[in-house]
């Protein structure tokens, strides 16, 4: 098995088919017309008369589900039901994707968390700067709200790294992992999706055994539930992170993952649905604000691209042709994407300015990116570990512009390639972000990281990262050349 594969293994794992719930609450699953398909072992548990299998609903809860959308997904909250209960339970009643009922019921029990009703003002973001007061803000809401001890702002980089960009702590009881950095594969892409469908995922407490679910063949498909039972691998992760309660809220821009509020606990903790909601309407409050900054945003930038752009054109003009214009285009390219150097590859013909390949690498690369890079504006930071095969060179970092579409004739396209030389600099992680080969089960497999101390690793071999900026500007090159080309 190599490395890639394994890592997959994490992937593979069918979260919302798990067959098991949390014990902290029990769940009874019903068919379109109300008649019970499965429920958790636990249920005697709450229920004074537990429901049976194939049996209807019992009415209070059949009034409760007709109220409920057909739409999957939808959800619907009743506090503090009391009737034909052991205990004191607030119920959510869920639509699954083929049209069940999934309702479940979490004990309403008191906790050592305080329970404060506090709602914040919005705080609103203009620049950067109030951007950092939010996210502080937030994570501090969320603290309050529930009580957790560390909570932390986990905003998403573009290749599904995480960096803690914001952090409360109620105690001294956590260090702190306020700007560390954490792999991409310590959340699996298939948890995101789950995250993104779902308004909070509550993990109380991480040594409690999950609760098997009884009934009909056909698993339970539990992606929008409160109880659906948690990874083995999770489990030992957020154990050898100290956390025995943890608590996520998700920030979702344009349907992506753009951040997690990740909240965790020392001991066992059972917010109640309503604190949840609390703390999940300040994380809304703060998405819908940032949202409208995000737009904002980018049309500043946009904005200020046009006006920055100008220059281009009239160099253009100037020089009448492309290729006669490259030594001071090239040049203009140079400062503008904050580069080393700028090549144009016309009808096979290499034209550079500043730091270049040799022609060996150059027709390797530009070879790739023809034939094998759909994209039409690409960038790496790390070329020799993301092009295969690329011949060394003090070029680091690229970012590849073409013009003609894949299909066409390749000798006649244009590129151009901005280059960036290596640029040795530091990025701290949450331990070691390369995850431990064990045995387990006398299979050899990827397991969770035991240490999260700060672990500082000496980048080599990459340039400075290309922003979202230079990619904005990249397409607007590429759209002037595409007209000039034209007239
Ligand atoms: C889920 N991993 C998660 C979640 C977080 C992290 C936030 C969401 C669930 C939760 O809130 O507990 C990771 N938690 C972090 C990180 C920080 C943090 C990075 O606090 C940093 C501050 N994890 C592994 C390996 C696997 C793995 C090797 O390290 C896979 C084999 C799996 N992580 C994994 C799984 C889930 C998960 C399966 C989903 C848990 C669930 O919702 O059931």
């Amino acid at each position: 098995m190599n490395h890639i594969e394994q890592i997959s293994t994490c992937e593979q794992e069918l979260l919302h088919l798990s067959g098991h719930i949390l014990s902290h609450g029990t769940l009874i699953v019903a068919n379109e017309a109300g008649c019970i398909t499965h429920y958790a072992k636990n249920i005697a548990d709450f229920f004074i008369y537990p429901p049976t299998l194939h049996s209807q609903l019992p009415d209070e809860l059949q009034v409760l589900a007709s109220q409920l959308s057909k739409e999957p997904g939808k959800r619907l909250i009743v506090e503090h039901l009391q009737n034909g209960m052991r205990q004191q339970v607030d119920v959510i009643i869920s639509r699954g994707e083929n049209g069940q009922i999934i309702l479940e019921f979490l004990s309403s029990r008191a906790t050592d968390i305080r329970n404060r009703l506090y709602m914040g003002l919005p705080v609103m973001i203009q620049d950067e700067e109030s951007l950092l007061e939010a996210r502080k803000i937030l994570v501090n809401r969320v603290a309050e709200l529930t009580g957790f001890q560390r909570v932390m702002y986990y905003l998403f980089h573009d290749n599904g790294d995480g960096e803690v960009v914001a952090e409360a702590r109620l105690t001294d009881a956590y260090g702190s992992y306020l700007g560390l950095r954490f792999p991409d594969s310590d959340i699996p892409h298939i948890a995101r999706a789950l995250y993104i469908k779902n308004p909070w995922r509550l993990i109380p407490d991480v040594v409690a055994d999950a609760v098997p679910i009884v009934g009909e063949e056909t698993p339970v498909d539990l992606s929008f539930t409160d109880l659906r039972s948690v990874s083995e691998m999770h489990r030992v992760y957020l154990q050898n992170m100290g956390v025995r309660a943890s608590l996520s809220f998700p920030i979702v821009v344009s349907g992506k993952l753009f951040a997690l509020i990740a909240a965790h606990h020392q001991m066992a903790a059972y917010p109640t649905v309503h604190e949840l909601q609390l703390a999940q309407s300040e994380v809304k409050n703060h998405t819908l604000t940032l949202i409208s900054y995000l737009s904002q945003r980018r049309l500043r930038l946009i904005d200020s691209i046009a006006q920055r752009f100008k220059p281009f054109e009239q160099i253009l003009q100037r020089h009448g042709d492309l290729g006669t214009a490259w030594p001071e285009l090239g040049a203009w390219l140079i400062e503008e994407f904050n580069a080393d150097g700028a090549i144009l590859v016309q009808n096979n013909l290499a034209l550079g300015v500043g730091l270049c390949f040799s022609s060996e690498a150059l027709d390797y690369l530009d070879h790739w990116f023809v034939t094998e890079q759909s994209e039409l504006i690409w960038s790496s930071d790390h070329l020799h570990k993301q092009v295969d095969g690329m011949p060394l060179s003090e070029i680091a970092g690229v970012l590849a512009i073409k013009f003609g579409r894949p299909q066409g004739d390749s000798q006649a396209q244009t590129r151009v390639y901005l280059t960036r030389a290596e640029y040795v600099y530091e990025v701290e992680w949450g331990g070691t972000p390369e995850k431990p080969i064990e045995y387990h089960d006398g299979l050899l497999g990827i397991a969770p990281r035991r240490s999260f101390e700060k672990w500082v690793e000496k980048r080599l071999g990459y340039s400075r990262p290309w922003t979202n900026e230079n990619r904005l500007f990249a397409l607007k090159c590429r759209e002037t050349l595409l007209q000039e080309k034209k007239r």
